[in-house]
């Protein structure tokens, strides 16, 4: 199973969502008067997502827990939306290990299960936004990359950071056999800068409880002023490096995908526009679109990282 619930509620009684909303309230108030630390777990799996809500989150709806577990990207299990649902439960998540290595002065094999001791774990809802033309809201729960990138203490030449998605042909189907979709393991990267910003989180739940697999589980990246490719799932390795690393968009069709990658309506992709989004969750194909956002709704907070460039140039 997937979800855990409150044991005292029949699963038949409830859904997720709701669920969720109930929790978040009562989450907000205990936040707002400094309690959160102190409220009692709903289960052993659920006790370490007693997530604090983070003021860095959109105040846009979240799309429906269904439409964020079935319709994913994870190439891995497929190249079709309903893949990664119907496939990803071959992956074994537990145990974990990160290794975070390069031009660090401390490399560490990282334990998940230590690292989320030793975080506090925020509840973030950010805007994912696809390069194919929709979006979701999704309450993530998951801490700052830089809590992880400080602890192995960055050299002065390291530049960037390069992430490493499991490679486990035995559970990932679409890593076997005759014709591959992508080089594997997966790869994605980002500028040092970039990877330290505030906005930046490896998440390790959504809508409170454990991160199904198919998103990525145990653990993946959230970047949400770029285009959901970048999100890298199930990472086992990050490594701190000098040069710009590769990344699997890019190695594939580099026409098409650059390695910045930020949400800019105003450069199309080669085949199609990038000025409008089709929100998942309200009313299908039919739904009304809306104008996607320079920086994906992040400006204020990421554009000084690009000062100075020409993000036709870097896309
Ligand atoms: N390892 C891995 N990570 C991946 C992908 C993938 O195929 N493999 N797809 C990416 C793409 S294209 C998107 S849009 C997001 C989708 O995340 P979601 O399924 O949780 O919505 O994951 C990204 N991370
Ligand atoms: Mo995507």
């Amino acid at each position: 199973m997937l979800i855990s619930r409150p044991p005292f509620i029949r699963p038949s009684e409830i859904t997720p969502y709701d669920c969720y909303v109930s929790r978040r309230e009562l989450l907000m108030g205990a936040a707002a008067m400094g309690l959160a630390a102190g409220l009692p777990s709903w289960s052993a799996e659920a006790a370490a997502f007693e997530a604090i809500p983070s003021p860095l989150s959109t105040a846009d709806e979240p799309t429906p827990f269904e439409d964020i577990t079935s319709y994913n990207n994870y190439y891995e299990f497929g190249v079709d939306k309903g893949d990664p649902a119907a496939n990803a439960h071959t992956l074994t998540t537990k145990p974990w290990t990160i290794s975070v290595d390069g031009l660090v002065a401390r490399p560490t094999e990282f334990h998940l299960e230590d690292v989320l001791n030793s975080v506090t774990l925020e509840e973030r809802i950010y805007r994912l936004r696809c390069v194919e033309g929709w979006s979701m809201v999704i309450p993530w729960v998951g801490f700052p990359l830089s809590a992880v990138l400080s602890r192995v203490e960055p050299l002065g030449n390291a530049k960037f950071v390069a992430f490493e998605t499991v490679l486990r042909p035995d559970e990932m189907a679409g890593q076997r056999g005759f014709l591959q979709a992508l080089q594997w393991p997966y790869v994605e990267g980002l500028r040092l800068d970039e990877a330290m910003h505030p906005l930046t989180i490896l998440a390790v739940g959504l809508y409170g409880e454990t991160l199904p697999n198919q998103n990525g589980a145990p653990i993946r990246l959230v970047v949400p002023w770029k285009y959901g490719f970048k999100s890298i799932k199930s990472i086992v390795r990050i490594s701190l490096v000098e040069k710009q690393p590769e990344t699997s968009w890019n190695r594939q069709n580099p026409d098409e995908y650059g390695f910045y990658s930020n949400v800019n309506p105003e450069v199309d992709h080669p085949r199609w526009s990038q000025a409008t989004e089709r929100p998942i969750g309200q009313g299908g194909l039919f739904a009304k679109r809306n104008p996607t956002l320079p920086f994906n709704g992040y400006a204020e907070q990421v554009a000084d990282l690009y000062a100075g460039m020409d993000l036709r140039v870097f896309y």
